[in-house]
């Protein structure tokens, strides 16, 4: 099935927050005008924006038992930091519940927040618009966001190099699917250099 906008939205009012409907919206605007530019689908945006944290608010221990039940954990780390779990969780459910049958808009869904090797544009714009929809206000913000419209691989880059310096800077640890597509999006960016 398709995903409707009316239907997530309907769904975001009943387990999201005020504070967390209103992240998904300024997700969902940002990533239908990055799309508008780079020619790709904005209501493939649109639905990804609205949809990828759907699960953000259940509680810690459901997520991770959730996971579980799902076979959705796949690294140690997956137990270690069950924050990054939320994706895959929006996604099984939105696919196996609701019977979504859009698997591009389920990929960005589920790997918003770690990204994967071999990310698809529609990936990476969500991974992205994430970071920079426009109530984020870190220092280098502007930067990522002019970044992500001049060249959507490169600002992409930028945007998981961020995310690595910010949790080194905070010692937190790093999930390996992080390093990962960083090094992925370096070697594709040089590849096309
Ligand atoms: O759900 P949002 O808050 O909108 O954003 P998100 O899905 O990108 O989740 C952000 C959280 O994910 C933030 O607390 C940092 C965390 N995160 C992202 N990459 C990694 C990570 N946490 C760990 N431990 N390791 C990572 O590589
Ligand atoms: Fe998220
Ligand atoms: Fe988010």
């Amino acid at each position: 099935m398709e995903l409707r906008e009316e239907d997530v939205l309907n769904l975001a009012t009943r387990v999201l927050s005020e504070e967390r409907f209103n992240h998904i919206l300024a997700v969902a605007d940002h990533a239908v005008n990055l799309a508008k530019h780079h020619g790709l689908d904005p209501v493939q945006a649109r639905c990804a924006g609205l949809a990828h944290d759907l699960a953000k608010e259940l509680p810690i221990k459901d997520q991770l038992d959730l996971a579980r039940r799902w076979n959705l954990l796949h690294y140690p780390e997956d137990e270690q930091s069950p924050y990054v779990l939320h994706g895959r969780l929006s996604a099984y459910w939105l696919e196996h519940y609701f019977k979504v049958g859009d698997s591009d808009v389920l990929a960005a869904i589920a790997n918003h927040t770690l990204g994967r090797p071999g990310m698809s544009h529609l990936e990476m714009l969500i991974y992205s618009a994430d970071l920079t929809e426009s109530s984020r206000d870190f220092p280098k913000v502007d930067k990522l966001r002019q970044s992500l419209y001049d060249d959507l691989e490169k600002g992409t880059l930028a945007c998981v190099k961020h995310t690595l310096i910010y949790l080194r800077e905070s010692k937190r640890p790093i999930h390996p699917l992080t390093e990962l597509t960083y090094e992925d999006l370096q070697r594709r960016i040089n590849v096309g250099t």
